[in-house]
């Protein structure tokens, strides 16, 4: 517990109607009151802390050290356990002028309170027992998330889902630590034999929960950052026509001549609420430049880590040679990356553009299009999306992409569905950290089960694999493991 009393702006520091001030604190309260005058039927005056009524929003005067108004104020007070931070605390709302904050912040040092460091609010909730590690990293995830997808995910880990999550998992770790301490404590002829089989299928349980949830963190990942996106294909085919066209800038250079584009260019891109990360890539051809040689491998390495590939062909070209062409580069995509081919430059000619006219078809209604005989010509892999489309009409291409954001986010959805997967994810590559060292040395419990080895070094994986839980979400007490053994078996038999 803090014995100190902090301050801080809990919003940037610029011009606006309001500035909110937290105060934290177990004299908070005490110190803050003798520069508040609170409004009443008769003007303002001030309070004695036993006549503040918490969670009320009072109406007062922020004084000075000589009595004189700093600003008119807004204060709530919060209560102990009932505050965010788990002690008393307040919060001062005055007019948004930086000026007005540089004195009242001035006036909170004067009054004997200290500039809180950053995240110390969080940090005292954590201490105060009102959040878990995870629950701490959740609200940070929150305040920086820069994608929909990001804010969706962080919000969903504030809750104590998966502290409810790990606490199941940690449970049964303490029944089989149980069982194998009474081995080692009392030997079989006082408590029987070890029930090998009950004892193997727990922990086996546990490393699957613990796996699902390790897969949790890929899904979660895809959502914060954004659908990893590369345009692919030969020069000239209109790459970066179509990279401009979506970002709705000219951003890129487009130009008839062949090899422009060298440098892998990333642009964020939002489309209906999904969040892409689109990537610009030099067209792939066999070349004497050097230069231009030095982008083709960029574009390889950029799409073998894309989670889509956008493949584009040009509907210039033959389609016998663009078949060829997409033929050679699936070859060089790893299997697992989504792949969407596009045919651009349909307004070239009468035949193409019809395509363009068609109304977008759902996955299962592109099997009927007039889209389907070109798809077949160019052997466009049944799994790859196929749109036919043009730099002024990339509509069909949108709905594409925001199809295969929501067929990823489905899979991986299903990747860490389990029984009760409405129960808390990863969010963080330290939480997916520990989830592993926990899952290894459960894995290695499991293994010496299987050899039916001494219950000595099983137990000590079991410990391994609870300290990493633990290390996940904070502490555990100890008497927990001590009482659950007492309490589960007849030791005095
Ligand atoms: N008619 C037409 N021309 C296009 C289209 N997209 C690109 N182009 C032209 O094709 C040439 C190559 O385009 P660019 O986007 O630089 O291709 P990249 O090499 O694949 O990036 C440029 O002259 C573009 O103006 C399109 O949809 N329709
Ligand atoms: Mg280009």
């Amino acid at each position: 517990m803090s014995t100190d009393n902090v301050f801080a702006l809990a919003c940037p520091n610029g011009r606006g109607a309001l500035h909110l001030h937290r105060v934290s604190g177990p004299q908070s309260w005490d110190l803050c009151l003798p520069s508040l005058h609170f409004r009443t039927a008769y003007g303002f005056s001030p309070k004695a802390k036993k006549d503040i009524t918490p969670r009320r929003a009072y109406h007062a005067l922020f004084l000075d050290e000589k009595g004189s108004t700093l600003d008119d104020v807004v204060v709530t007070f919060y209560q102990g356990s009932s505050s965010f931070t788990g002690e008393d605390s307040l919060e001062i709302t005055s007019h948004g002028n930086p000026l007005i904050t540089v004195t009242l912040h001035s006036r909170l040092r004067g009054l004997g309170l200290s500039d809180a460091k950053p995240g110390e609010f969080t940090h005292r909730a954590f201490l105060n027992g009102k959040l878990d590690l995870c629950q701490a990293e959740a609200i940070a995830a929150l305040i920086d998330a820069e994608t929909m997808g990001g804010v969706k995910v962080a919000r969903g880990a504030t809750d104590e889902r998966l502290a409810k999550r790990t606490q199941k998992l940690r449970a049964s770790l303490i029944e089989v630590r149980a069982q194998l301490e009474a081995q080692i404590d009392f030997g079989e002829d006082d408590v029987g034999a070890l029930p090998w089989e009950a004892v193997t299928a727990q922990c086996r349980e546990v490393s699957q929960q613990l796996h699902t949830l390790e897969l949790s963190f890929s899904r979660t990942q895809f959502l914060q950052r954004g659908l990893r996106t590369a345009l692919v294909g030969p020069p000239n085919a209109g790459k970066s026509s179509l990279f401009n066209s979506l970002l709705r800038d000219d951003r890129v250079i487009v130009s008839a001549q062949a090899g422009t584009t060298r440098d892998v260019v990333k642009e964020r891109l939002a489309i209906a609420q999904r969040d892409f990360v689109l990537a610009d890539t030099a067209g792939v051809r066999s070349t004497e430049d050097t230069l231009e040689a030095l982008g083709i491998a960029r574009t390889q390495k950029e799409a073998e880590l894309s989670d889509l590939v956008v493949i584009v062909l040009s509907a210039e070209e033959p389609l016998d040679s663009s078949s060829q062409l997409l033929r050679q580069i699936l070859q060089r995509l790893p299997a697992a990356i989504s792949v969407c081919v596009v045919l651009s430059k349909c307004d070239l000619s009468e035949e193409h553009r019809k395509l363009l006219a068609e109304p977008p078809l759902s996955r299962e209604g592109n099997r009927r299009s007039a889209w389907v005989p070109l798809r077949k010509r160019l052997g466009v892999p049944e799994k790859a999306l196929f749109v036919p489309c043009a730099q002024e009409n990339v509509d069909h291409l949108q709905q594409a992409l925001c199809g295969a954001y929501d067929e990823l986010s489905q899979q991986s959805g299903e990747h860490s569905s389990s029984r009760d997967d409405s129960s808390g994810h990863l969010i963080s590559q330290r939480q997916r950290d520990e989830v592993v060292r926990a899952r290894k040395c459960v894995e290695q419990a499991l293994k010496l089960c299987e050899q039916r080895a001494y219950p000595e070094m099983i137990a000590s994986e079991i410990i391994a694999c609870e300290q990493a839980l633990e290390d996940l979400m904070g502490r555990i007490d100890v008497d927990e493991i001590f009482n659950n053994i007492f309490s589960s078996f007849c030791i005095g038999k």
